[in-house]
């Protein structure tokens, strides 16, 4: 695997799935297979389980980790061409690529929407850069549009968790103070629609479409509640406007109603759902305390999974370097 940004990258999900739980059984069992191998990550953004599960996962696989937080002692980088850098930043993107290539065997990038220009965010133009110049194989630790290591671990732990052979799994929107990207919920909608069992349904106030490349083929149901009745698993996230109905709204908060906030009112109408949401989380906004700190709450196994996700994905990476 030379990327791995979209699910088809993995291929087969079912074999996928099997080699999370060979992987979860015994986790070093690999570590042969990054013996002299060095995995370069690169941080645009904060992150606190994606740095630390990545490297965890580089480890167990035998790798070398180098860590770069753009914004923290590099150089500030221009990501975009034809600019003249009389700015503050001192490095382009186009140097400052190549360069990181020539220090490692496999790259991750996490690179957010600017959510500023709807063009430019799902066009992937920082990760189309990295991709194009590195000459390394490159994973997305999420990007403008997509973060595939999460829907990933997200599959995973559905698969860990459900009780019936086909769970229903809704995606629901909540109320956040902050404008948020859409990359969470592109890509559990994508990863859930190829996932051979799951009967998924998406949720969200009118103006909140996501993008139809991800979506297609899902149920939409703008009434909460409705979505909700019945449900297996309840996957609660924020995002900003994707701009598809309405491209000037791309990028802003339309709606603050505080009746998303999942709360035990919300709950009681599911199937004793499991909770789920990918981390980091705003208490009181998304969720209420005793949802997030109930027995069917199981974001901190969901956020375990992230290791998992991960070393299959090194795994695939490292095996044909
Ligand atoms: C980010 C987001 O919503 O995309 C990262 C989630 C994994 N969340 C925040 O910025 C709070
Ligand atoms: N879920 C997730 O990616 O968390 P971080 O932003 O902390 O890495």
């Amino acid at each position: 695997m030379r990327t791995f940004i979209n699910v088809e990258d993995l291929g087969d999900l079912r074999q996928a799935l099997a080699e999370a739980q060979e992987i979860k059984q015994d986790r070093y069992r690999y570590q042969h297979l990054g013996r002299n191998k060095t995995l370069l990550m690169i941080f645009f953004n904060n992150s606190l389980r994606t740095r630390l599960s990545t490297q965890k996962a580089a480890q167990n696989l035998g790798m070398n980790v180098i860590v770069l937080d753009v914004n923290a002692g590099a150089w500030k980088l221009e990501t975009e061409r034809g600019v003249i850098m009389d700015g503050d930043k001192s490095e382009h993107l186009l140097e400052a690529i190549p360069v990181m290539g020539s220090y490692c065997d496999i790259i991750g990038v996490r690179s957010f929407a600017g959510l500023k220009d709807r063009d430019y965010d799902y066009a992937e133009t920082v990760l189309q850069q990295f991709i194009r110049y590195s000459g390394r194989p490159v994973f997305a630790m999420e990007t403008a549009t997509v973060h595939p290591l999460q829907a990933f671990a997200d599959l995973i732990t559905i698969e860990e968790y459900k009780q019936r052979e086909r769970p229903k799994v809704v995606l629901t929107w909540a109320p956040h103070c902050r404008a948020l990207p859409q990359a969470v919920p592109n890509s559990f909608a994508q990863w859930m629609l190829a996932a051979p069992d799951v009967d998924l349904v998406i949720t969200h106030p009118r103006g909140y479409e996501l993008d139809p490349q991800f979506t297609q083929g899902a149920r939409i149901e703008y009434d909460q509640m409705r979505a909700l009745e019945d449900a297996d698993f309840v996957y609660a996230k924020n995002w900003s406007c994707p701009g598809v109905t309405c491209p000037e709204d791309y990028g802003k908060i339309l709606s603050d109603d505080r009746s998303w906030t999942i709360d035990q009112a919300h709950m009681a109408v599911t199937r004793d759902a499991c909770f789920m949401h990918c981390l980091p989380v705003r208490r009181g906004l998304i969720v209420t305390d005793d949802v997030i700190e109930s027995p069917r709450s199981i974001v901190i196994p969901e956020a375990a999974n992230r290791e998992i996700s991960c070393s299959v994905v090194l795994k695939r990476m490292l095996e044909v370097l």
